[in-house]
């Protein structure tokens, strides 16, 4: 069981590369372990020091992999429970940012047009920017294989009863993916617009992607995803006339919480304001 949201555990889940996984059985499974050897010492003020040796294994066609990451930090163990993750997720940054690698985290609602969204810019960018995709989803391959499709290639992540990605599963699908320097990585998390607020991947920039048929109150009803982002596309704009959606009001609702929060309102659809996205793509 995950500690912080109470999804199914978090070391149970499989990284799918759909060039080399065993024809006959896609299933190509990547267990993940971690041990964490720990020293503690107590101060007045109850927080801990924490001499802390992070040791990750997995394994990969019968070999185990390990690496670790000794660290020293302090921690206060009620306020600290995602440390583990943060410090990852800083690894990846790093990564990302020595390599000059844009790293997007898409994040939404199930079905709001995430995987149609990257399907229409892989068409449309892919002959002038190198771009690389990680597909989070419960179960199947059925994003990551749209994605290469349409041109780019892609490592699918199944996270079985997860609710989210976590930086661990990015660091592991980056040894799968060989990512080039100076590209555009996505990331589409799980579907979800709970859970995947907490952790970070490491990525540059969140994007939350909300569609108009999933109502104007969102921003409201999931805060911390909002806080989170730095962008927040509005897909489905072409089915505008058949719902009741104020994208004003969204828009409104969503700076109560983020007064720094961009906004695009698009179809994937249609078409209608992509330009508009690969020209903010195109900033980063
Ligand atoms: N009308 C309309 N339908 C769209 C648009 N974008 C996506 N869809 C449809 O919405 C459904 C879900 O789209 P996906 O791209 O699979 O959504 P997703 O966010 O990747 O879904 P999950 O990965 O399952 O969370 C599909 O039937 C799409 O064809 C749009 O702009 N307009
Ligand atoms: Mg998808």
């Amino acid at each position: 069981m995950c500690d912080t949201c109470g999804c199914g555990e978090s070391t149970d889940f499989k990284i799918h590369d759909l060039h080399h996984d065993n024809e006959n059985n896609q299933e190509h499974e990547l267990k993940h372990g971690h041990e964490h050897n720990h020293e503690h010492h107590h101060d007045p003020q109850s927080d801990h020091y924490h001499d802390h040796n992070h040791v990750h294994s997995h394994e990969h066609d019968g070999v185990v992999y390990t690496h670790s990451h000794p660290h020293k930090k302090l921690i206060n163990l009620n306020l600290d429970i995602l440390s583990g993750n943060n410090i990852v997720a800083q690894l990846n940054r790093q990564l990302f940012a020595e390599r000059n690698v844009l790293c997007l985290n898409l994040v939404s609602s199930p079905g709001s047009g995430k995987t149609s969204i990257l399907e229409k810019t892989i068409l449309k960018l892919i002959s002038s920017r190198k771009i690389f995709v990680i597909e989070g989803d419960q179960q199947t391959l059925l994003d990551a294989k749209r994605i290469e499709k349409a041109g780019a290639p892609a490592i699918q992540i199944n996270t079985g009863t997860g609710c989210h990605l976590d930086a661990g599963m990015v660091e592991l699908s980056l040894k799968k993916l060989s990512v080039e320097d100076n590209s555009i990585l996505f990331i589409e998390n799980v579907g979800n617009l709970v859970c995947p607020a907490l952790f970070d991947l490491g990525e540059t920039k969140r994007v939350v992607v909300i569609s108009v048929t999933e109502g104007d109150d969102k921003p409201l009803k999931y805060p911390y995803m909002f806080q989170s982002s730095h962008l927040c596309i509005i897909n489905k704009a072409d089915l505008l006339p058949y719902v009741d959606f104020d994208t004003e009001k969204t828009i409104e609702y969503a700076r109560s919480i983020n007064s720094n929060l961009e906004f695009i309102v698009v179809s994937a659809k249609t078409g209608e304001g992509m330009d508009v996205w690969y020209e903010w793509l195109r900033k980063q």
